[in-house]
């Protein structure tokens, strides 16, 4: 999560928050230092201290289930519900963020808009990388796929794995 959503996207463009089922501050530090964390944590209100959870937690749990809430959300631009998983499913969770950024950017990765997005578009950003070919305007914002401003090879490598997925 960490490092597949919160540090590859720009913060303008993807928001991240965890919600913690505690508010003992002792466990959510031990939590974040546990797993490199620098996300927000928001706490989730109502909360004994303990490891229940607060008046959310108690609001979606579902006894006996396999997994005993939803655990995983995405909202979209407008505040609608997108995705929502009791599983940890990063790539279908990236496939999702794409599909969002997408309905307002044209389809992100697909440099030489031939609506695919293959190897001739790793082939044209290694290109504008190595600056043996100059992007338009229009080439530079599909080729930023992370959005964070830079055309590198931190882009290519989501790329590649957005071809590969
Ligand atoms: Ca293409
Ligand atoms: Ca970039």
């Amino acid at each position: 999560m960490e490092t597949a959503l919160w540090l590859n996207f720009n913060h303008d463009q993807v928001q991240m928050v965890g919600i913690s089922n505690t508010n003992n501050q002792n466990i959510i530090s031990n939590f974040v230092e546990e797993n490199g964390l620098t996300f927000p944590i928001l706490f989730d209100s109502g909360s004994s201290g303990g490891v229940q959870g607060g008046d959310t937690y108690d609001l979606y749990y579902m006894p006996n289930d396999g997994s005993p809430y939803p655990r995983d959300f995405i909202i979209d631009q407008g505040g609608v519900i997108a995705y929502a998983n009791n599983e940890i499913d990063t790539e279908w969770m990236l496939t999702v963020i794409y599909d969002l950024l997408n309905t307002t950017n044209g389809l992100v990765g697909d440099i030489n808009q031939d609506n695919i997005i293959n190897i001739l578009d790793i082939i044209s950003l290694i290109n504008f990388i190595l600056g043996s070919e100059i992007p338009s305007t229009d080439e530079t914002m599909l080729s930023d796929l992370n959005q964070d401003e830079i055309i590198n090879i931190l882009d290519v490598v989501m790329l590649v794995n957005l071809i590969l997925n």
